[in-house]
């Protein structure tokens, strides 16, 4: 069976925000039932795209097993850490402005799938990699930390 790198990239703007990430990557732990094979440290930064509260940010890195094809994968590890969200106090209200540009809130936590391996998804609801990361730096620097060689070498534009 194929092992997948997955990087998510993770942030919180309101309450204990270390405390917060520190949760979800533990019930991250449990619901992919492994460890992560990486944990960068935490950054300050202020909030991109919206007026609100300086985030802490960082990214992990979670060596999984495929089940499903990548897409019907991916899209079940987007329902568990969407449920970690919810069950960190997230209300799952995605709103958008009249230009349909998303309007960001404050937060006690955010999970997101930056990379899954080497493929691209592009559902609905998904898509893979994650569109904004070369433009964040409160993504890119704590990527940095944990990329392996083998993403670095496919995505150059992360240490450009
Ligand atoms: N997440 C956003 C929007 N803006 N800014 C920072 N610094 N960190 C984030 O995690 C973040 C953000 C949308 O998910
Ligand atoms: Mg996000
Ligand atoms: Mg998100």
């Amino acid at each position: 069976m194929e092992r997948v790198d997955v990087y998510f990239s993770l942030g919180s703007n309101m309450g204990d925000r270390e405390a917060q990430i520190e949760d979800a990557v533990s019930m991250m732990c449990d619901a992919f039932n492994c460890l992560p094979k990486a944990v960068s440290t935490f950054v300050e930064t202020p909030s991109w795209g919206f007026e609100g509260r300086p985030f802490v940010n960082n990214c992990v890195l979670f060596r999984l097993l495929r089940t499903g094809t990548p897409e019907e994968h991916a899209i079940s590890i987007l329902r568990r850490i969407k449920s970690i969200e919810s069950t960190l106090g997230r209300i799952q209200d995605v709103r958008f402005d009249e230009n349909g540009k998303r309007i960001y809130q404050d937060r006690p936590i955010d999970i997101d799938i930056l990379y899954y391996g080497n493929y691209s998804i592009n559902t609905p609801e998904l898509t893979i990699p994650h569109p904004l990361i070369a433009e964040r730096d409160f993504v890119l620097i704590p990527l940095r930390e944990i990329a392996r060689r083998e993403l670095l070498a496919n995505h150059p534009e992360i240490i450009d």
